[in-house]
C-alpha cells in the first residue's frame, strides 16, 4: 500500500487530489501545524530533507510534489487521464506544472520570507511578480475558455496550480481591490469538483 505523508495545509493537497481522483488506495500519515501555522520540527518524513510531501510505495521513497504527482501517474493513470500521452498536451500540462513550483511558489515563498523585514519599495515588487503571474493565468485561461487548464477535465495542471492559487487569494498577496475572473471561476470550478472535495473529506486539507 502507498503511504503519503500529509502536512496540513500544504502542497500535499497535490498527490492526495491525484490519487483520489485515479482512486488508488493509499494510507495517510498526516501532521498538523503548530497553533501559530509553524511546521512542527521533525515531520517524520522518510527523505532526506524531510519536507512534505513525500511518499512510500513499498521500499520507494519519493519527494517534491511534482514528481511524486508524476510517478502516481506512471503507476497508475494506465488511461493518461491526468497527465496525456499527446506530446503537445503532456508539455502543455507540464507547463503548467513546472510554473506552479518554479514560478508561483517561488514569488509567494519570496514574500513570505520578506513581508516582516524588507523595505516597502521590496515588497511592492515581490507582490507585483505574484499580480504578474496571476494576470499570466488570467491570460492562458481567456485564450483556452475551457473548465480546466488544459481542456474541459481534471489533469496535472490543475493539481499542481491549486495550492499556489489557494495561498496566493487566502492570504491577500496583491488580491485585494483586484478581480481576476477566470482565474477565479477555474478555482470555483476545481474546489467544487467530485474528487477535489473527496480529497477535502479525507484530508481535511485547508489553506
Ligand atoms: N518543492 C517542494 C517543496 C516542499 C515544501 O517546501 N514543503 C513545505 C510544506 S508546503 C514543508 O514541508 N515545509 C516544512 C519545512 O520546510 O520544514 C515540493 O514541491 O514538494
Amino acid at each position: 500500500m502507498l503511504t503519503l505523508y500529509f502536512l496540513q495545509s500544504s502542497r500535499a493537497i497535490r498527490p492526495a487530489w491525484v490519487l483520489e481522483e485515479l482512486n488508488v488506495q493509499y494510507d495517510l500519515k498526516f501532521a498538523n501545524r503548530q497553533a501559530d501555522g509553524s511546521v512542527p520540527k521533525d515531520l517524520g518524513v522518510p527523505t532526506a530533507v524531510g519536507k512534505s510531501p513525500a511518499i512510500q510505495d513499498g521500499d520507494f521513497i519519493l519527494g517534491e510534489s511534482g514528481a511524486i504527482t508524476e510517478y502516481i501517474c506512471d503507476k497508475y493513470d494506465t488511461q493518461h487521464r491526468l497527465l496525456p500521452a499527446d506530446p503537445v498536451k503532456r508539455a502543455r500540462v507540464r507547463e503548467f506544472m513546472w510554473a506552479s513550483e518554479g514560478t508561483f511558489m517561488l514569488h509567494i515563498e519570496a514574500y513570505f520570507g520578506a513581508r516582516s523585514s524588507a523595505s516597502p519599495e521590496a515588497l511592492t515588487k515581490l507582490v507585483g511578480a505574484t499580480q504578474h503571474d496571476l494576470d499570466w493565468l488570467e491570460n492562458e485561461l481567456s485564450r483556452s475558455s475551457t473548465k480546466y487548464l488544459v481542456g474541459d477535465e481534471v489533469t496535472l495542471a490543475d493539481a499542481m496550480m491549486i495550492f499556489p492559487l489557494q495561498v496566493t487569494f487566502a492570504n491577500k498577496i496583491g488580491t485585494e481591490g483586484k478581480s481576476w475572473p477566470k482565474v477565479q471561476q477555474w478555482l470555483k470550478n476545481v474546489e467544487s469538483g467530485e474528487g477535489y472535495q473527496r480529497t477535502v473529506k479525507r484530508t481535511g486539507h485547508r489553506v
